[in-house]
Order: C-alpha cells, then structure tokens, then sequence
C-alpha cells in the first residue's frame, strides 16, 4: 500500500491490540502516544531504496507466477526469490526475531546462544518490518508477478495518468475516503474509527472472527501464505478485469473503481484486524 493505507491498517490494529500488547510495544518503540504504530507504519518503505536498507527491497511483495484473470495461485517454492526473499519469507523471520526478548520465558532453558536475545532496537526493528508487511501482503498486486505487480502497466485514474500499481496502492484508497489533502495521519485515523466500528457492530462484524481462523502464531509460514493466497486471489476477481495487456491506457476511476474500492476496504480491514491478533499473539507468547 501506499503510506496512507499503512497508517490506517497501524490504527486500526491498534484499536484492536490488547493493554499489554500496548504497553510493551509502546515500550519497545519509546513513543507512549495512541501514534505508536501508525508512527512506524511506512518506516519500511522509507529504508528500502537506502544503502542500509536495500536487503529488504523485496520483502514487501511475492511475485507470483501465476497466469491472471483465468488462473491465480501461490506458490512459495516457485514465487518466493530463494536469495532474496519475499513478504511470506521476511514475516517469518520478523515475527521469529521480536519474540527473540531476553525475557522470554522459553529462551530460558534454550541455548546459550538463544537465550541471549536480541537487543531492544533489533527487537524494534523486527516489530517495525511486521507492522509493515502484514499491511503489504493484503494488497492484491504484491502478490502478482505480472509486470511487476502492475507497474508496467500505464493507466489513468481520474483523467490522471498512473500505473496500475499505484491505483491500487493509493488512487482507490484515497479517493474512497474522499481525498486526504495533506494530512494522511488525521484521515487515516478517521478512517480506522469507521472500521473499527464496522468490525465491532457492523457489516464486517460477521466475518471478522473467520478472519482469524488461518492465522495460527505456531505456523507464521502457513498463516502468511493463506493470507498471500486470499490476496492474490482478488488479482483474479478484481484487479485484472480483461487479460493484462488490454488494460493499458483504460481509465479506471469509473466503473472499475465502483468495484475496486470496497474490495481495497476489505483487505485494509483484515490487514488490521489480524495486525492486532498477531502482535497480541507475539507478545503473549513474550511475557
Ligand atoms: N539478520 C536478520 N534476520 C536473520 C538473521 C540476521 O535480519 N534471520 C540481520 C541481523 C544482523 C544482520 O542481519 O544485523 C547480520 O546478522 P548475522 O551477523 O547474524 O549474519
Ligand atoms: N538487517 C536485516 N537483514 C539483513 C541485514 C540487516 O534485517 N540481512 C537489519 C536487522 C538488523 C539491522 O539490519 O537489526 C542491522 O543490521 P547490521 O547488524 O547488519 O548492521
Ligand atoms: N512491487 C511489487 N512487486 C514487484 C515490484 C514492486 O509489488 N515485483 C511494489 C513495491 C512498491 C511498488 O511496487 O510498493 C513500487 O516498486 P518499485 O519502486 O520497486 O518499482
Ligand atoms: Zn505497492
Ligand atoms: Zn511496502
């Protein structure tokens, strides 16, 4: 997603985190303010094109080879880059590195080694890559191979001329919400209180506690390709609507977005929703 997509999954899973999931990240992070994550939410991006940061450029999507509209489908052995990595590969590992607190209890009778941990701003680090690619891995396009994830692919928005990436990342989200002028934080707040709301009594209220049912803290593997394959799914229904070469050059702001945007709302939803039950999970498992 772009930035406003990730603060918004940010407050929303902290909307929906537990008082002790809070207080140790607020802990972890040094920032005691609701801004905790949402603060974090788009640090990822901000690193990937810098010298420190360039090993995880390719954390933030999985490219899958798959064939859309007729045939979707991961598969980590063939889409995951074996040097490289992928978003599945780099949410195990992250998870596997917050939990490694020198307070953990299992680390305890472990090795040596082990038991040592992981220095706080490692932990940090690890907590601010998780944060971002649960957000990323909900965004049908970073889980698609073809051009890109749709980069390659010039569209227009709106009279506008993107690509189609980027329509889903940003034009789809922003317009939905009725624009966000120069203040992402204040309309991403305002748009999780909506979800929030939503998932608590509403129309996503139904559904929410199904959105849980893949997402199992002891198989962060399996958990983060159900939530790649449900992705990646909506690459067939939705986002590719004709084969990809006829969609260069469509303007996509009409009818295409009419049924584009609740489908990005969805995946914002879920992406914080299961934000929230992972990190509650994380450090559940820590304290
Ligand atoms: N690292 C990581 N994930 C791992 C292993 C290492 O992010 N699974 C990071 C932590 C270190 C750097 O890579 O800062 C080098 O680690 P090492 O010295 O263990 O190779
Ligand atoms: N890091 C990483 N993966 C790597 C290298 C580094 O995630 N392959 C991150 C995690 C470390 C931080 O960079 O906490 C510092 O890395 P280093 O110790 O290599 O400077
Ligand atoms: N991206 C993707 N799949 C790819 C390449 C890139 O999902 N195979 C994403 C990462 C960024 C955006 O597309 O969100 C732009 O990437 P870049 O700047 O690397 O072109
Ligand atoms: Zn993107
Ligand atoms: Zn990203």
């Amino acid at each position: 997603w772009g930035g406003f997509g990730h603060i918004t999954t940010a407050y929303l899973a902290s909307d929906f985190v537990s008082p002790k999931t809070t207080a140790y990240l607020q802990a972890l992070l040094r920032n005691d303010t609701p801004h905790y994550l949402a603060g974090v939410a788009t640090w990822a991006d901000s690193v990937r094109y810098t010298r420190w940061g360039r090993f995880s450029s390719d954390f933030h999507f999985i490219d899958a080879k798959d064939a859309p509209p007729s045939a979707c489908g991961v598969d980590f052995e063939r889409d995951c880059k074996k040097d490289r990595g992928c978003v599945v590969s780099a949410l195990r590992n992250y998870t596997a590195r917050m939990a490694l607190d020198p307070a953990r209890k299992a680390l305890a009778g472990a090795g040596a080694a082990a038991a040592a941990g992981l220095p706080a701003w490692e932990r940090a680090i690890a907590a601010k890559f998780v944060v971002h690619f649960v957000g990323d891995i909900h965004q049908p396009l970073h889980t698609e191979n073809v051009a890109r994830g749709g980069n390659g692919i010039p569209v227009v928005f709106d009279g506008r001329n993107v690509n189609l990436h980027h329509v889903w990342d940003t034009s789809i989200a922003e317009k939905w919400v009725g624009g966000i002028r120069r203040r992402p934080y204040e309309g991403a707040r305002r748009w999780a209180d909506e979800l929030a709301r939503e998932i608590r009594g509403g129309r996503y209220a139904a559904a929410a506690g199904e959105w849980l049912r893949s997402t199992n803290i002891s198989d962060p593997h399996s958990t983060a390709m159900a939530w790649a394959s449900e992705s990646n799914a909506i690459v067939c229904s939705h986002v590719f609507t004709s084969d990809p070469e006829h969609m260069h050059g469509q303007e996509l702001g009409g009818e295409y977005y009419e049924k584009a945007a609740p489908v990005v709302e969805l995946q914002v939803a879920r992406a914080g929703y299961r934000l929230a039950a992972w990190l509650d999970m994380i450090v559940e498992d820590i304290l």
